[in-house]
């Protein structure tokens, strides 16, 4: 879309062998000799991030002469993962630089290896601003993130005794090498005080504040290469920092103490990221992060704007402002607050420029993840964003009063301010030009449920965009046999820019010989995975049986324990009939559990104590396995996407927004066993009945089923079998451990909450019998391998490629890279 400045050099080996030991001799002061493999790494980043840089300026230039319209995505999270193979992959260089690294005596393998995760992020959210970093910067879009540069990112999780413990993930130590600090950009936020009104020698009424604290916040920028483009955007982290330098010669007036106290608040903003995962804790320093990072964020887009343009009329032209999640909702007041304050805007001139620029993604209907700030915590801590925010809840209060007829009923249920809490959620679709929902039925639930009285009066706001993902990151790079034949097959690499270009595949649906091979890969991605885990963890995988895997956050929705039901069915069965056939199976489970989620952690360990007693049964021997693999991250979904065969995807319907597990097995040819929730649907429309195994009620039908009254007792009762499997899980297994408060929660609910709120029981009869047909299918290789393929052929349209052209066409509204 832009003029190119220069085109995309080709380096080779020995230029990028001559790159790599320049760096390690100027910034180690090492021969390639005595360098460790960490040096190598940092010195190969350094090398890849002098390319990108130049790069950059020229995006940058390229931009600015343009004046071309630019999309900022705002983040609490960004789950990037590992990023020299990535950067290697996008500029071209993957080849050569792995063979200068090799003829430096280093093994490439064991380079990337050596990169820590940046794991900046809890999950499906952070994963797809991931993603979508990667897509708009092909795309070429003018496209900025932001968020906060923690120190620690999502813990580690290890396993002992069964139980989850989490370590601190410092990442720095070697993911600083991707971080650029930009301290002349520093920008400074500023937290409580009082606020005073003044008018000014120019008759222009001013804000200006009394105490509170100063913190700056210092970006460190991280540059992000798009596939097959010298276009390059930039990730924005920022650091926090006190202004106050600690001076020991305060000490005598005794203001030592005072500025270290000032000197920890700041730092400690930029300290962890939260580990919760669809649920919010309504902490003060949570609260902060967040007006720290967007604070800091919209006065760098105004800082820059301003200085290109000398006016903000015309913001809202140059500039969008995507706000994933409820998270960067104060972006709104923030931006009200500078028009105002700081340019002396009126306030509908100000609202004006605000509600065209800001647009909204929300990511879950889950009520426990929808953020409510206590009104004291908002007004003590930011007292001119809360009055900014109580005259926005006045005036859409009003609105919704004359639009309602005074049904306060409707008013209530979506003010913004209301018995004593901001409602973020409402906040955004008040002030945002577009809402949308992260797949065809979420966004549905959102019109009819969650946003259906602003659906009334604003329909057009609301639009779905389908969740998709880096298809380069979640099957060319982590699948390279099945890379090469994709290409072999649709005759040349056009896929990776084109991903619909995968249908072609699908042509060789009956060719024996295409579908043999598509097995053995399958198959050798296991052994390859296999060998991993034994390396690990010791544990020797039985690769002749099905790899069942479930890997995603730990939640009571997204039903781990009906997975669990299941194998302890399985296991009752063997155990009662030596007889009994099925198809041997391994269950694979990942998962961390949020560190406050106690049942989360119970479930944890009943899958541990499961595996402990299984794995150790000679009944089960070469039939049942179960592994809970340690510490569920990017990377190890990398290795393990390629060796899944069957994919869990059995949230209750309606719960789960989109999912993106979901696709990145799909892309990578196993079969799904889920339910018809989130981006499921979607899959299934494209795969038809005979390509996928569902089971499970529909979001509807859970809808009725819970007005109707839900029993679950009765399915306990009426059911010898599931009655056998909860009474084995309330009693445990050999570790002595029971787990009667899980089975409890399911026969009679807990503190207010229902009896198996997320329908386990209702579901288990049906998900057993998918499972069956899932085991029977996998009996005939052939048509399992033809089913694969057409998972993997039908694949394309779940691309974060696609989605980011959704949002560029309907919501952004800029020109994307022409193919
Ligand atoms: C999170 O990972 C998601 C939603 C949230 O509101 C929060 Br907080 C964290 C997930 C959804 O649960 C997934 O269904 C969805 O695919 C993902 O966000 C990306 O949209």
């Amino acid at each position: 879309m832009f003029r190119r400045c220069v085109p995309l050099h080709n380096y080779t080996k020995t230029e990028l062998t001559n790159l790599i030991t320049g760096k390690l001799r100027r910034n180690f002061g090492r021969d390639v000799d005595e360098a460790t493999v960490p040096q190598m790494f940092k010195a190969c980043a350094m090398v890849l991030r002098d390319i990108m840089s130049a790069h950059e300026l020229e995006t940058e230039d390229r931009v600015k002469d343009s004046h071309a319209r630019q999309v900022h995505y705002l983040s609490l999270e960004f789950l990037m993962g590992r990023s020299l193979m990535k950067n290697a992959y996008n500029l071209g260089v993957l080849e050569p630089l792995t063979q200068a690294i090799e003829s430096l005596g280093f093994s490439a393998a064991d380079l990337f290896e050596a990169e820590p995760d940046a794991g900046l992020g809890n999950g499906g959210l952070g994963r797809l601003a991931a993603c979508y970093l990667d897509s708009m910067t092909t795309l070429e879009i003018p496209a900025t993130g932001y968020s906060i540069c923690y120190e620690l990112g999502i813990f580690k999780q290890k396993i002992v005794d069964g139980q989850q413990v989490e370590l601190a993930d410092n990442w720095l130590g070697l993911g600083d090498a991707w971080l650029i600090p930009k301290v002349d950009e520093t920008e400074t936020v500023h937290f409580g005080g009082k606020v005073k009104g003044y008018w000014d020698e120019n008759g222009r009424h001013r804000v200006a504040y009394e105490g509170g604290t100063d913190v700056l916040a210092i970006p460190k920028d991280m540059e992000i290469a798009g596939y097959g483009t010298d276009h390059v955007n930039v990730l924005r982290l920022w650091d926090a920092k006190s202004p106050v330098p600690v001076d020991m010669s305060l000490y005598s007036r005794g203001e030592y103490l005072k500025a270290v106290e000032q000197q920890a608040m700041a730092e400690v903003i930029a300290k962890v990221l939260y580990p919760d995962d669809n649920h919010y804790e309504g902490k003060s320093l949570r609260l902060k992060q967040q007006y720290f990072f967007v604070s800091a964020t919209i006065q760098s887009i105004v800082r820059k704007h301003r200085a290109q343009y000398g006016t903000l009329h015309n913001f809202h032209q140059k500039h969008v402002i995507q706000i994933n999640d409820t998270h960067p909702t104060l972006v709104i007041p923030e931006l009200m607050r500078i028009l105002l304050d700081e340019e002396g805007y009126t306030w509908d001139d100000a609202w004006y420029i605000v509600t065209h620029t800001v647009a909204y993604t929300n990511h879950t209907v889950m009520i426990e993840a929808l953020e409510r700030w206590p009104q004291e915590l908002v007004q003590t801590l930011l007292p001119r964003i809360w009055e900014i925010i109580i005259e926005i809840s006045n005036r859409w209060q009003q609105r919704l009063t004359e639009a309602f007829h005074g049904d306060m009923g409707r008013v209530e249920r979506n003010a913004i301010v209301w018995g004593g809490d901001v409602r973020m959620a409402n906040m955004c679709v008040c002030a945002c030009y577009a809402v949308n929902g992260v797949s065809a039925l979420h966004s549905d639930i959102l019109k009819k449920d969650l946003f259906r009285d602003i659906y009334a009066i604003t329909p057009d706001k609301f639009q779905n965009v389908t969740n998709g993902i880096d298809h380069r990151r979640w099957l060319s790079q982590c699948n390279p046999k099945l890379d090469a034949l994709i290409k072999e097959c649709t005759g040349g690499d056009d896929y990776l820019l084109q991903p619909e270009a995968m249908k072609k595949l699908e042509k060789y649906k009956d060719d024996a010989g295409v579908l043999s091979r598509l097995g053995k890969i399958k198959a050798e991605n296991k052994q390859a995975f296999a060998s991993y885990v034994a390396k690990e963890s010791g544990i020797i995988l039985n690769t002749d049986a099905i790899f069942d895997v479930q890997v995603k956050r730990l939640h009571e929705y997204k039903r781990q324990l009906l997975n669990v039901m299941h194998i302890v069915y399985l296991y009752q069965r063997l155990k009662s009939d030596p007889n009994f056939t099925f198809t041997p199976r391994v269950f694979l489970f990942g998962a961390k559990a949020a560190p406050g989620y106690y049942v989360a952690k119970e479930i944890v360990h009943l899958i541990n104590s499961l595996s402990a007693t299984i794995n150790s049964d000679p009944v089960c021997k070469d039939r049942l396995q179960v592994v809970f693999l340690e510490n569920y991250r990017v990377s190890l979904a990398e290795r393990l996407m390629p060796a899944s065969e069957l994919s869990e995807q059995i949230s209750t319907a309606g719960k789960e927004a989109s999912g993106t597990g979901n696709m990145k097995f799909m892309m990578n040819g196993a079969l799904t066993i889920g339910t018809l929730d989130g981006a499921n649907v979607e899959m299934h429309e494209q795969l038809g009945d005979e390509n996928i195994f569902l089971f499970g009620l529909k979001a509807d039908e859970v809808v009725s089923l819970k007005q109707r009254g839900y029993k679950p007792y009765e399915y306990y009762v009426g059911s010898p079998s599931m009655k056998a499997v909860l009474d084995q899980i309330s009693r445990g297994f050999n570790d002595g451990v029971s787990y009667t408060n899980l089975t409890n929660r399911l026969l009679f609910g807990q503190n207010g909450s229902a009896p198996d709120e997320y329908l386990l029981l209702a579901d288990f009869e049906s998900y057993k019998a998918a499972h069956q047909r899932a085991g029977q299918a996998y009996l005939d290789q052939k048509a399992w391998n033809r089913m694969s393929l057409i998972n993997i052929a039908r694949s394309g349209i779940f691309a974060a490629d696609r989605s980011i052209r959704d949002y560029a066409d309907n919501i952004w509204h800029v020109p994307t890279r022409e193919l």
